[in-house]
């Protein structure tokens, strides 16, 4: 099986219950097994800043679905949510990106692992080192150190700040 890491969002309709719903939908993917999961986290939005505050965790996967075969099943989770493409980096009901699979690079039209993004968020990489401390990044180094060159941009843990 492949270790998989997949970064959860969501700034709509009840963030954490979203973001719940998604970790729920993948511990029940095919010829997969759950992994790790961390605690939910809140910050502003990266990006588009006219939007409200996310809700991100990270959880792990250990899955037999080849890249293209999960992706695919990540975009009918978002889908089954309810998520309405609007614009860019714009706000959803939930966001599933694939951040690594296992030690894999890929990059193809509809799929860049690991997320191209992914070295430069806070959002990302304070969960996922807060469950994979010792994590390498294929091509990019430590995880750990990746997220202390960062600083944490103001990521919290969410419960702190819930509304
Ligand atoms: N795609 C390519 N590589 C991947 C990958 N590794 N994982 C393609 C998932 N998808 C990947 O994604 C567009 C296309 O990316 C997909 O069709 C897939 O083929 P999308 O989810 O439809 O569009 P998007 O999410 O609006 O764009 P994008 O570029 O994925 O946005 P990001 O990078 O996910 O950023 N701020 C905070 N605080 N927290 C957030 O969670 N999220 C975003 C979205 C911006 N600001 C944020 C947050
Ligand atoms: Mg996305």
């Amino acid at each position: 099986m492949n270790r998989v890491w997949i970064g959860l969002g969501s700034n709509l309709d009840d963030p954490a219950g979203q973001v719940r719903a998604g970790l729920t939908a993948l511990a029940g993917l095919p010829d997969s097994r759950p992994g790790p999961v961390s605690d939910l986290f809140r910050s502003a939005p990266v990006g588009v800043t006219d939007q409200p505050d996310f809700c991100n965790a990270v959880a792990g996967l250990d899955t037999d679905l080849e890249p293209l075969a999960l992706l695919e099943a990540l975009q009918a989770i978002e889908q089954a949510a309810g998520r309405r493409r609007t614009r860019r980096w714009g706000p959803r009901t939930l966001d599933l990106d694939m951040l690594v699979y296992g030690d894999r690079r890929i990059d193809l039209p509809t799929l860049t692992v690991p997320h191209p993004r992914l070295a430069e968020r806070a959002f990302v990489l304070v969960p996922l080192v807060s469950v994979a401390p010792d994590l390498q990044i294929p091509g990019q180094g430590a995880a750990a150190t990746l997220a202390a060159g960062l600083g944490d941009q103001g990521v919290r843990p969410w419960a702190a700040a819930a509304s």
